[in-house]
């Protein structure tokens, strides 16, 4: 099915949020090739280069034919003429050697595996490829990670944020160096869990059980399950969830009061939260932190059809009324969606956006929109249905 305002939207948009980018598109082969090519500059730490494969990819996500000769890609922003020699080859033999030589180094493979685990960004995956380290068993030796570390039984690891830019501002997603060693030894004890994919059904039921917990603490929450899922993912890695409560005041404190009661009831293992606020934080440059949220481990309970023993990624975002739309926006992603959606706002609008509301510049007003399709209006941007948003 193609979006009803396909006509307004505009593939051939230099910004994200104006085009239509389903979850798998007619040149995906193509993509898949390219995108080999971003992870490694990504890995690499090479992050400009990274950003122009990562946009590359995005255009070519939205373009809704399949490509069969140069001339269709000629137009297109962001191909420019190191990308066109790769296209050229991919029509000309159905693949690109670039991206099969760097799929098949080992040190692609070994960087790709290290951060793969939650909280290893790639500057520490090429410091431990560089002392040698190769496999996950080299990881546990080197974090010393011990079998309390993978025990099942229930136990509270608070892992303070350190004070750093957010994850789209360093292009990443989360979950790159600072978060400390303990993190990263939980997350190795974890890896089986976490490497499996959750399917929608579970993601549904997560959410379920967690909204359960949360009205008897506090009767009247809402939420949206956003991230991946809401893009329409068959599979998700972990769960995000946004809360709020139609009295601003009940909002303060609850993501900790919430996360305790899950914890208490053997539902969260481990958490890590980020609360808002920071002291160096305190003018709201970066108002990004002023939701707060809980990036946890969840086990689904045993009186639920759906427990597995499997442990789950799950955040928690809580955000109050008046910015609850614009923090939906921000977690449903994707990255690159919610990057230019900040771009344009910022070009076209001289305003500032993030998951943590909409400002405009020059004298600082803010916008409450009472749903997400008022916040789309507000920037003047076409309503773009989340499952088009895989940018
Ligand atoms: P996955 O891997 O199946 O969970 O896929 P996603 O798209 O759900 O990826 P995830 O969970 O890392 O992030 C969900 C969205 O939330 C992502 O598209 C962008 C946004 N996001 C991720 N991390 C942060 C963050 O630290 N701050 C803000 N404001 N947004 C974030
Ligand atoms: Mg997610």
């Amino acid at each position: 099915p193609i979006p009803t305002n396909l006509a307004k939207l505009d593939y051939m948009s230099r910004y994200a949020c104006q085009r239509a980018s389903p979850l798998v598109c007619p040149n995906q082969a193509l993509v898949r090739e390219l995108d080999i090519i971003r992870r490694s500059r990504d890995l690499e730490g090479e992050a400009r280069s990274a950003l122009s494969y990562e946009r590359a990819v995005s255009i070519i996500k939205a373009y809704p034919h399949e490509i069969r000769s140069l001339k269709q890609v000629e137009k297109l922003p962001f191909i420019g003429v190191k990308i066109t020699g790769l296209i050229e080859e991919f029509l000309d033999t159905g693949k690109i050697t670039e991206a099969q030589t760097i799929n098949a180094s080992e040190r692609f493979q070994t960087l790709s595996l290290f951060s793969s685990i939650y909280g290893i960004g790639p500057s520490t995956a090429i410091r431990l490829y560089n002392l040698g380290l190769r496999s996950l068993n080299d990881l546990e030796v080197y974090y010393g990670v011990e079998p309390e570390d993978v025990a099942l039984q229930s136990q509270i690891v608070e892992v303070e944020e350190k004070p750093r830019k957010p994850a789209w501002q360093r292009g990443q997603h989360k979950g790159d160096e600072g978060l400390g060693d303990s993190w990263t030894r939980v997350a190795l004890g974890l890896r089986e869990d976490l490497a499996k994919k959750i399917p929608r059904a579970e993601v549904e039921e997560m959410g379920r059980v967690v909204m359960r917990e949360l009205e008897e603490l506090e009767p009247g929450c809402v939420s949206t399950i956003v991230g991946g899922y809401r893009r329409g993912k068959m599979e998700s890695n972990d769960v995000d969830i946004v809360f709020t409560h139609p009295d601003p005041s009940k909002v303060k404190g609850l993501c900790k009061r919430l996360v305790r009661k899950l914890h208490e009831r053997g539902m969260v293992t481990h958490v890590m939260h980020l609360s808002g606020f920071h002291a160096h934080n305190a003018l709201r440059t970066h108002h990004w932190d002023s939701l707060e949220k809980a990036l946890t481990v969840f086990i689904m309970p045993p009186s639920s059809p759906f427990h597995t023993g499997v442990r789950r990624r799950l955040d928690l975002i809580f955000a109050v009324p008046d910015v609850y739309w614009t923090a939906v926006i921000g977690w449903t992603g994707s990255i690159m969606f919610q990057r230019d959606i900040r771009q344009w706002a910022k070009d076209k609008h001289g305003m500032k956006f993030d998951s943590s509301g909409i400002t405009r510049r020059y004298d600082s007003k803010e916008f409450f929109p009472k749903t997400e399709k008022e916040a789309f209006d507000l920037l003047g941007l076409e309503w773009v249905e989340p499952k088009w948003r895989n940018a």
